[in-house]
């Protein structure tokens, strides 16, 4: 299969060249090294599915409580709508916004638009139109597909706002009623003949992944043809997938986490079928698990705890889990704990990121490491640099900030020089932003510890605390059930420390607390000044501890 661009393809280079403009490619030596290691072998994203169409045409690729698809009907489906997407006036290279809930139609829509040369742009069922309106602004979008509505929002009247906002928008192709807008079927039910794709140029997005930040709008992550394949490929076979297991999709889809690590594309490099569920509620994942016999899941710590806590009272086990990936934020030891001995012994910790760089423990690795430490990378050639304020490297075994570069991380968030300045270092580390410790020896050894976030700090007096530290603190007392700590402002202290706390039944006070924190040797100015109890803290669209939300719920208040 050839690998470059078809010069003859006149139409679309000028889709292309747009897609081009403000994406930051892999430098050209550290690009040879992954294609000399037979990492990036040039074939577009959507040879996952072609592959697996061809290897096991009749085997299940993908079921919803509605649906199920073969390989092969699923590999079809993406010519034909592939075909119908470039017959409806869209050009290879051209950005769209996919946000469709976690069902079979997700993987139709995604194969679909890769197949012509499409680059979809990830968006969560939770994104709003601050975020749709940015994403569109950024990319360049001329499209998005939708669902009427879903989880009582009415996703059509978001996009009539998005359309009336951005004048390059202008397409929207809703699954459902469309109102206003056109029949997501009309592309699915196409007749046409099958387009002459184009073969894209392998080192250029596939797709671009929003990054998960809780402070300020999300960036938008362009994941190549070249990286995003051998992120599935090389993930699967971390974790030993063949085709007998079988992946639940419990996160929203179009998260790096059950998209590709190994996720949905991962499962389908090995034959294996994946599952959709939009409830993930542990009574309605633990019958679907059951079902079907689910294997493999991934799952952020929130959600883990809640099903191990589950595993209690509800009445059918998810016992088929051969593998359940926990990661997303930190995790105390205790948590793992619990996790692994309530839900499933295969509990793996992985620390990973859409920007690329992914940790974890591996079946097999000692309950001592599983328990205790996020992870280690996934690719022989991921390196990682730990380094002190000032960017220089601290010693081995000390703690610093994570910066990472190698065969699935990016070079550049797309169309942000001014992030980009900031995010990468001279040669072309990334800077995570997230502070850790790489143990030297012993089991743990090349296995990395994430203990904050470099910038989750509070400024209070003079003093620099760790929200995190403070939060592994807050969390240890028995008559806490959440807790975050987050900055207020202060006319004498500049910031002062508020813990927004659930407590587990009767609450405590502040005074209380603070004996407590005495009791465990914390120092005076860690302490909070202010405690705000909450019914639940507000998770992100993908179900992590909303730092923003909080604050912006502490201002209301
Ligand atoms: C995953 O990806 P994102 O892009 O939503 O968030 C990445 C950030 C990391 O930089 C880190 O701050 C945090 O989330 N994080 C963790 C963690 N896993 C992610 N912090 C502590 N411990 C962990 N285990 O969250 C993501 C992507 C792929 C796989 C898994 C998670």
């Amino acid at each position: 299969m050839s690998t470059g661009f078809d010069p003859s393809a006149e139409v679309e280079r000028s889709e292309i060249d747009d897609l081009a403009q403000g994406f930051v490619a892999c430098p050209a030596d550290r690009a040879e090294v992954y294609r000399q290691a037979g990492y990036w072998v040039g074939l577009p994203l959507d040879s996952i599915l072609r592959e697996a169409a061809a290897r096991w045409p009749g085997k299940c690729a993908v079921v919803d409580p509605r649906e199920r698809w073969t390989f092969a009907e699923l590999d079809a489906a993406a010519d034909r709508i592939g075909s119908a997407l470039l017959d409806l006036g869209f050009h290879a290279g051209d950005r769209v916004l996919l946000q469709l809930p976690n069902s079979c139609r997700f993987a139709v829509a995604l194969f679909g638009l890769l197949r012509a040369g499409v680059v979809p742009v990830m968006c969560l069922p939770g994104h709003r139109s601050a975020e749709l309106g940015h994403f569109a602004q950024v990319s360049g979008a001329v499209g998005l597909i939708i669902t009427d509505q879903a989880g009582g929002f009415d996703y059509r009247q978001m996009a009539a706002e998005l359309v009336r906002e951005h004048p390059r928008l202008t397409r929207v192709l809703v699954d459902g009623e469309p109102g206003d807008f056109q029949r997501w079927s009309d592309v699915t039910d196409h007749a046409g003949p099958v387009a002459q794709f184009s073969v894209p140029d392998p080192s250029l997005p596939a797709l671009l992944l929003v990054s998960g930040g809780t402070t300020g709008l999300p960036k938008l992550i362009p994941r190549t043809h070249d990286d995003y394949r051998y992120n599935a490929v090389a993930c699967a076979q971390a974790y030993g997938m063949t085709g007998d297991d079988v992946y639940l999709v419990a996160l929203p889809a179009g998260h790096n986490f059950p998209l590709a690590c190994p996720g949905l594309l991962g499962s389908m490099t090995v034959g294996a079928t994946t599952i959709f569920t939009d409830d993930p509620s542990p009574e309605a994942a633990f019958a679907l698990i059951d079902k079907h016999q689910v294997t493999v899941t991934g799952l952020v710590n929130a959600l883990a705890k809640l099903w191990a806590q589950a595993c209690d009272w509800e009445p059918v086990l998810p016992t088929s889990l051969r593998v359940v990936q926990v990661g997303g934020s930190r995790m105390m030891p205790d948590e793992a704990r619990f996790i692994r001995e309530n839900l499933s012994a295969g509990t793996q910790q992985i620390f990973g990121m859409a920007e690329g760089m992914l940790n974890f423990t591996r079946p097999g690795d000692p309950i001592e490491v599983v328990d205790n430490v996020q992870g280690r990378p996934m690719s022989p050639h991921d390196e990682m640099k730990v380094v002190d304020e000032f960017g220089d490297e601290v010693a081995p075994g000390e703690e610093g900030e994570l910066l990472v570069r190698g065969p699935y991380t990016l070079s550049g968030y797309y169309r942000a020089d001014e992030a980009n300045a900031r995010s990468f270092s001279p040669d072309g580390f990334y800077r995570s932003g997230d502070r850790v410790r790489i143990f030297t020896d012993g089991p743990r050894a090349g296995y990395v510890e994430v203990t904050g976030r470099i910038k989750d700090v509070i400024h209070r007096g003079g003093e620099t605390v760790s929200a995190s530290d403070l939060e592994e603190h807050l969390n240890s007392h028995p008559a806490i059930a959440d807790a975050a700590a987050v900055a207020l402002p202060d006319e004498y202290l500049g910031e002062k420390i508020c813990a927004a706390v659930v407590f587990k039944g009767a609450p405590i006070t502040l005074a209380e607390l603070h004996e407590f924190l005495d009791d465990r040797g914390v120092s005076a100015h860690t302490k909070p000044d202010a405690l705000a109890p909450m019914r639940s803290l507000p998770k992100t669209a993908v179900g992590k501890v909303d730092k923003k939300q909080i604050l912006a719920t502490l201002a209301q208040a």
